[in-house]
């Protein structure tokens, strides 16, 4: 302790020495000497502690208070409205190679250069050190994390979204195996922004099971339990033997069934997921990252790591999806960020209320056709722009959310953004055909990372933004995986954004609830369906009666034909990019088994049946 003593007051050196663990003294201790805070807070489980870091982020100006009780409002930087891939490298220690999908600098140039970027970065300011909990407490999926941040918003962000985790590190007895996170949000303008956007460095460093980030403020770059542990857990997962995804865990309620059925499901950041876990009528467990266990029983075990949602706000609207704006229009502890606001009322794109003609935003203040230094006409709010809440403040939260064992996971969902290949949902053939699905997976770019929305990109399993093993190792995992299992889940593609001509979307919103009850009726053997070579798709009548009976809403044949119809020259072409993006990638050899398979199914369909837009009725066979 004995440096420390300079730094610290009596009380934080308590609560360090309280730990017993000199690596995390050491951390401190290293990070104090590099990034030169003016003062050092130790934040506890204790309510005081965590009170302290909410008034903290107040008093600093980095939240402000609105109407609602419990309700604040957070500005990240113009220029740091979303996560920032180019600027997120793994340091790769020499002679070491993780393959051309994954963005790298060298481990020693990397830390050279941050190393020296953080030097007096927290001067002048409050240095708090956190622990957490990725995952639920006293649990096998556990991971102890601390988290260093000069940034109250971030410490109290994380209050929102975790648990709070200082008894586990009481548990650790002085061990080493924990997550560690540095972040400095570097000197700020008057805004209370992180001035030194073009210095922002994101570098995981995976040989310390750390990440260092700085220059930045956007929960997706600074938050270290976020997409930061994501990416030190797929690491540590894919050399053990579980699993970490990018995935939601909800419970499945149709009318009259007794037991809650469990799904995961992947999707790209702003493609549904959220929304999805949310469906009025089911439990939410968890909206973004999840753990995956094989158990004793053979059966497969998920936990979210998270207990808040970090969400996106734009189109967040009392139809589309009642249950999160009742939950953003009523007293809670809610954190917005980049919204506008006027008269301390929040406002964002798709709300479903006339918004005002100023106010101020992410832009600062604001006024109808206020452009920015590029000329791009600013909307009234981000479209990225988020709430953050705690999940146990849900109405919806399933009761077995904090359950150390998690839950028997039956149904895994990969679904992307689509607008011209997959049909909205379809049943993969066995769990090898599902993994290789979840790797084809690709979905058009928005707005939660920086650059183009749009655009076509390979995502394989909703997780290549943060694999850091070889991509081939990754999707392999998944099938050894697999062969463990006993109890097998059912694999799901769905597809919400798909397109006609006209270009608009073919499908409503809330119709994905359909798509998720014909599933779980999968997995209890209810329903039949028709066998196609990109796996089964469901029948008519078994719509019709959903959409009928769940939606209240007429669902026509002619619909049904074109939206389920097999795009065989579309799923084609996407085979040849797939085959492109893992030439190079060991992947086990069943994974190439399979795409020439379904290229060969493709083609013998599409000269059998004389079309390239193959109905399903043309399919005969049942099961
Ligand atoms: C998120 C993301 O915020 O994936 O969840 O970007
Ligand atoms: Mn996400």
């Amino acid at each position: 302790m004995s440096r420390l003593e300079q730094f610290l007051d009596q009380t934080a050196l308590e609560k360090l020495s309280d730990l017993n663990n000199t690596h995390i003294n050491n951390i401190v201790e290293w990070v104090v000497e590099l990034c030169k805070p003016a003062k050092i807070s130790i934040i506890t489980d204790d309510k005081n502690d965590i009170a302290y870091v909410r008034k903290l982020a107040l008093d600093s100006g980095e939240e402000r208070s609105l109407t609602i009780n419990g309700h604040t409002i957070h500005y990240d930087g113009y220029q740091d409205q979303a996560r920032d891939k180019a600027h997120t490298k793994v340091l790769l220690p020499e002679g070491k190679q993780l393959g051309r999908h994954i963005n790298t600098i060298d481990r020693k140039e990397g830390l050279n250069e941050i190393f020296r970027l953080m030097d007096g970065i927290m001067q002048g300011k409050e240095m708090l050190v956190r622990f957490f909990c990725l995952g639920p407490l006293n649990s096998r999926f556990s991971i102890p994390a601390l988290q260093i941040t000069d940034s109250a918003y971030v410490a109290h962000s994380e209050d929102l979204l975790y648990r709070s985790g200082y008894e586990e590190f009481r548990k650790l007895n002085g061990s080493p195996d924990f997550f560690y996170f540095i972040h400095s949000a570097g000197q700020l303008d008057d805004r209370g922004q992180s001035k030194n956007i073009n210095q922002r460095r994101i570098y995981i460093d995976l040989e310390e099971n750390r990440v260092l980030t700085i220059n930045n403020q956007y929960a997706g770059n600074s938050l270290g339990l976020k997409k930061l542990a994501l990416r030190l857990a797929i690491n540590k997962s894919n050399h053990e033997d579980w699993l970490t995804e990018h995935m939601f865990v909800m419970g499945i309620h149709p009318e009259g069934r007794k037991r809650t059925t469990y799904f995961t499901g992947a999707f790209p950041s702003a493609c549904g997921k959220t929304s999805t876990a949310m469906i009025p009528g089911q439990t939410i467990i968890g909206d973004d990252i999840a753990y995956l266990r094989v158990y004793e029983d053979g059966s497969c075990h998920a936990v979210n790591i998270e207990s808040g949602i970090f969400g996106i706000i734009t189109d967040v609207n009392s139809v589309d999806d009642p249950l999160i704006y009742q939950c953003l229009t009523t007293p809670r502890e809610l954190i917005f960020s980049n919204i506008l606001i006027n008269e301390e009322q929040p406002f964002w794109l798709g709300m479903g209320r006339d918004a005002p003609e100023s106010g101020v935003n992410h832009s600062g203040n604001w006024f109808k056709g206020k452009k920015d230094h590029e000329g791009n006409e600013i909307p009234l709010a981000h479209k990225n722009a988020r709430y953050t809440i705690r999940m146990r403040e849900l109405d919806n939260v399933d009761p077995e959310a904090e359950n150390p064992d998690g839950v028997q996971i039956d149904g895994i969902i990969y679904g992307g953004r689509d607008s011209d290949t997959n049909v909205p949902v379809c049943q993969s053939l066995d769990w090898d055909h599902g993994v290789f699905l979840g790797a084809c997976l690709e979905s058009e770019t928005t707005a939660a990372t920086l650059g183009k929305e749009g655009v076509r990109k390979h995502s394989p399993m909703a997780n290549l933004d943060f694999v850091v093993v070889p991509l081939g190792k990754y999707i392999s995992n998944h099938l050894k995986f697999g062969k463990r299992l006993k109890r097998k889940p059912m694999i799901f593609t769905t597809n919400y954004f798909l397109k006609g001509s006209d270009g608009n979307y073919l499908t409503d919103k809330i119709d994905k609830k359909v798509w998720i009850l014909w599933a779980e009726a999968r997995v209890h053997g209810e329903v039949d369906a028709i066998k196609t070579p990109i796996g089964y798709i469901p029948l008519y009548d078994d719509l019709k009666y959903l959409f009928k009976n769940v939606l209240k809403k007429p669902f026509t044949e002619k619909l049904y034909k074109q939206i389920f119809s097999i795009r065989v020259e579309k799923l084609l072409q996407k085979l040849n990019r797939i085959e492109n993006i893992y030439k190079g990638e060991d992947v086990l050899e069943i994974f190439w088994d399979i795409l020439v398979n379904q290229r060969e199914q493709l083609q013998t369909a599409e000269v059998n049946y004389r079309t390239d837009m193959i109905q399903p009725d043309m399919f005969i066979d049942t099961v």
